[in-house]
């Protein structure tokens, strides 16, 4: 398809509707939120208007399920991908009104986490790009993820009120409002037929908004779902007199899709949480199925035209509840529903991490989910038989394998039973998968495994977020980049070019006077544009290693106070995190790093030598700012623990030399930037295994090391704390004897190795600056768009050889 052209007279058109919308007697009463909202409003509505994609001949609809999507700001992003940006600001113009004020004015919509909900957002963009037809389906929580401050240092959070009700654009569609019903009984008649009676319904709602590929005419749906009262609720009820009954289920529903839960590679079994996926899940099959025989096709074929891609376990019961309708309400024998179902689902997972590892306790899934739970057992009983003939009477591996055990349903392994692909997320991460997750069932099943290494979107992460570099790539490359990323290879020959290495230089510096410009208006601290900007931005996460960062800062310090006169390069470390709110250690490790930037912030001494900066509400349009002004970026996560990592990518691609592990994504950016364009370092997965098997002692190491013990007792001793000796207490004791779980002392030492080579390259600036340029070079193959791409050739669109289980 080809570009939407811009007509203005339509456009003027939306705006006038919009501003009409206010009550106001002209436009020119609007403030500037007000505009804003016209703006997106009307726009909204023009791309409502235009007809939906049909998918490429041969082609799958791809149902994107995810309990995350973290889209950030939309109208910017939406105008970049129309290609109507000029138009419109010049039309705004005409109103005396600037477009790039209005943007600000927009609030993140923050409906996730972190990488996996980006991911999902990076995903949606690049299938509308590339021309996968595809539908998002996810929540609409009123309140995403909290907002972050800091009170003396301390984590604080507060509810992200991002005004869903007023978010201009959505689109509610009632006719495709959904039933789903909770709790309940299931009856069996005489003939074998099963009814399930739900103790309470409630009403899914569609709230779409639309998703726009790069100048290519396609406007797809990310449709949110939003609990609501089930009309009429319970008439049963209500005439007995049973009132207050019958509004219990009111109640339940303003609470469903209230809140997204802060957690971040943990699971905590919630009956609320499992509540949300079902909703979810129940609605997003509801409307698959729906649009299937709306296109008068036959259930059998559903597989043929559909697939739904899971996004890590959360959407598992999509699983059963699609077993589910086909048994009870199509009447489908089970042979036949299963073959529909097993090759109609893939799933992606994230996380090798146990507590990650999605498991409910099987009373509350039978309690919420009686029917579903019956099905899960069969599944279970008909997957034991398969189990039984490959390892007869072996019951450790049964042990292992089973989706029901110790009285927990575990939806991994439910998802790899049902599922005909399963990907990891990164080459190192999936080998991982097969080799230390699902071994049996690889050996079960060895075709079913894939890798899918992630990607980013180039529109928001380079072209949107970077645009003096964009521009920079047009006038160098010539071609249209953005949506091509392997062409930046076109630059390697310029790396040589002093002229081209002076202005991508020039770029760098601009962005970091930008960002400088931003911390001293949210924190007030003011850093020099001068300095190396060293960045870490992610979840905090004790796998992640934030404190590993610490120590080096601690490090640096101490060796500046004890010999002010010694060679330095100046440097802003920046941080960007949020830990969740029940996760104590992170919330201390937050507080530690502030404290110690304090310290050093206010250190006459020390000046503009260092400077330590957390950015308060680490964001989407925080990381917009932050990304293009690195020179570091920090990837130095435990190996073997960070599934992939986006943020690498993003770092890399705008220019800024990655410190890292041998860890998820880093592997295949340092296979494609060359080992001498980025600074590993740190034990790798096997020595992580090794140094474990053996028996690590951090007490030993830290006796050993001198400098490390001095900065690790300035910590203790209350230096960086008023002389409170308690300050850091759970992060020093998680350091101690028995600790260290994530081998932060182990790798301290290699880690000071690989940031003193960084600095030693960052001395010659024009030698850095050519390894910058190679980055940005060499990073095309991490473009979304490439993701997609694999999707479609391994699991999507792959020759289907029939179902292999069950
Ligand atoms: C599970 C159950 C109950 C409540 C919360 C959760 C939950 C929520 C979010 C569990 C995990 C997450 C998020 C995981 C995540 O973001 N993983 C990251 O995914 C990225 C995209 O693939 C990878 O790049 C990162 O390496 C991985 O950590």
């Amino acid at each position: 398809m080809s570009q939407q052209k811009f007509n203005q007279a339509r456009f003027e058109a939306a705006l006038a509707r919009q501003w009409q919308r206010t009550g106001l007697s002209s436009a020119d009463e609007m403030t500037s939120h007000q505009w804003w909202q016209a703006l997106s409003g009307a726009l909204a509505e023009m791309l409502a208007a235009a007809a939906p994609a049909k998918p490429a001949k041969q082609q799958r609809h791809v149902n994107y399920i995810s309990m995350e999507f973290l889209i950030g700001r939309l109208t910017g992003n939406t105008l970049l991908n129309l290609g109507w940006y000029d138009e419109v600001k010049a039309a705004l113009a005409a109103h005396q009104c600037s477009l790039s004020e209005l943007l600000e004015e927009e609030v993140d919509p923050a409906l996730g986490n972190g990488g996996l909900g980006r991911l999902a957002a990076c995903y949606l963009d690049s299938m509308a790009t590339v021309g996968q037809s595809a539908t998002g389906y996810g929540l609409n929580y009123q309140y995403g993820l909290f907002r972050q401050s800091f009170d003396d240092g301390r984590q604080i959070e507060a509810p992200d009120d991002w005004h869903r009700e007023r978010y201009p654009w959505f689109r509610h569609n009632s006719a495709l409002d959904v039933n789903v019903g909770f709790g309940g009984k299931v009856t069996k008649n005489n003939e074998g037929s099963v009814d399930w009676q739900p103790a309470f319904m409630l009403r899914g709602e569609a709230w779409d908004l639309p998703v726009v590929g790069y100048r290519n005419g396609v406007t797809q749906p990310l449709r949110l779902w939003q609990a609501s009262h089930a009309h009429p609720f319970d008439l049963t009820l209500f005439n007995d007199g049973k009132f207050l009954q019958a509004e219990q289920q009111g109640i339940e529903a303003a609470k469903l899709t209230k809140v997204l839960y802060p957690n971040d590679n943990h699971q905590e079994g919630k009956r609320l949480r499992l509540m949300q996926q079902y909703f979810q899940c129940a609605c997003s099959v509801a409307d698959i199925l729906r649009r299937h025989h709306l296109a008068g096709r036959h259930i059998a074929e559903l597989p043929d035209y559909e697939v739904i891609q899971l996004n890590d376990t959360h959407p598992t019961i999509a699983i059963p509840e699609m077993l589910r309708v086909l048994l009870d309400e199509h009447q489908l024998a089970w042979d036949d529903a299963w073959a529909i179902v097993s090759k109609t689902f893939a799933y992606t997972n994230h996380t090798l991490m146990p507590e990650a590892l999605e498991c409910w306790d099987q009373r509350l899934v039978r309690a919420l989910l009686p029917r579903h739970f019956m099905i899960i057992k069969e599944i279970d009983r008909r997957f034991k038989k398969q189990v039984d003939k490959v390892w007869p009477g072996d019951e450790a591996v049964w042990a292992k394998l089973a989706l029901l055990h110790d009285n927990q349903l575990r939806m991994a392994n439910l998802c790899v039973v049902s599922c005909f692909a399963v990907n990891g997320v990164a080459a190192l991460h999936s080998a991982l998968v097969v080799k230390d997750l699902f071994p049996e069932y690889h050996r079960l099943w060895p075709t079913k495994f894939h890798n899918v290494t992630n990607g980013i979107t180039p529109r928001r992460w380079l072209k949107q977020c970077n645009p003096q570099l964009a521009t920079l790539l047009d006038d160098t490359l010539k071609v249209e980049w953005v949506n091509h990323l392997e062409a930046l290879q076109g630059l390697e020959a310029f790396a040589d070019d002093a002229a081209f290495r002076q202005r991508y230089r020039q770029i760098k510096y601009d962005n970091k006077v930008r960002l400088a410009d931003y911390i001293h208006r949210v924190t007030g601290i003011k850093v020099s544009p001068e300095a190396l900007f060293d960045v870490q931005i992610k979840r905090l996460h004790e796998y992640k290693r934030q404190h590993l960062g610490l120590l080096h800062i601690l490090s640096c310090y101490k060796r500046l106070r004890e010999d002010p006169g010694m060679a330095w390069v100046p440097r802003v470390f920046l941080f960007g995190a949020k830990a969740a709110p029940g996760y104590y250690l992170a919330k201390n490790i937050i507080y530690a790093i502030n404290k110690v930037a304090e310290k050093i912030n206010n250190d006459p001494l020390i000046g503009d030598k260092m400077k330590v900066v957390f950015i308060p509400d680490y964001r989407i349009t925080a990381a917009e700012l932050m990304i293009p002004a690195a020179d570091i970026s920090e990837q130095i996560s435990t190996a073997g623990y960070e599934a992939s990592g986006t943020g690498n990518m993003k770092l890399a691609l705008n220019g800024a030399l990655t410190v890292g592990t041998l860890d998820g994504a880093n592997v295949e950016i340092a296979e494609q930037v060359g080992e001498e364009n980025i600074f590993i370092f740190g034990h790798t997965v096997d020595e992580v295994k090794a140094l474990r098997k053996k028996g690590y002692a951090p007490l030993k190491l830290r006796k050993k090391d001198k400098h490390l013990n001095a900065i690790l007792k300035e910590l203790e001793n209350g230096f960086f704390s008023n002389g409170d000796k308690q300050a850091f207490a759970p992060l020093l004791n998680s350091l101690g004897e028995g600790g260290d779980y994530w081998l932060a002392l182990a790798d301290f030492a290699s880690y000071c190795e690989a940031q003193k080579r960084a600095e030693q390259h960052y001395l010659d600036q024009e030698a850095w600056t050519r390894m910058t340029i190679l980055n940005t070079a060499r990073c095309g193959m991490f473009s979304s768009d490439r993701s997609i791409h694999d999707y479609q050739q391994r699991i999507w669109q792959a020759k289907r050889t029939g179902s292999s289980n069950g």
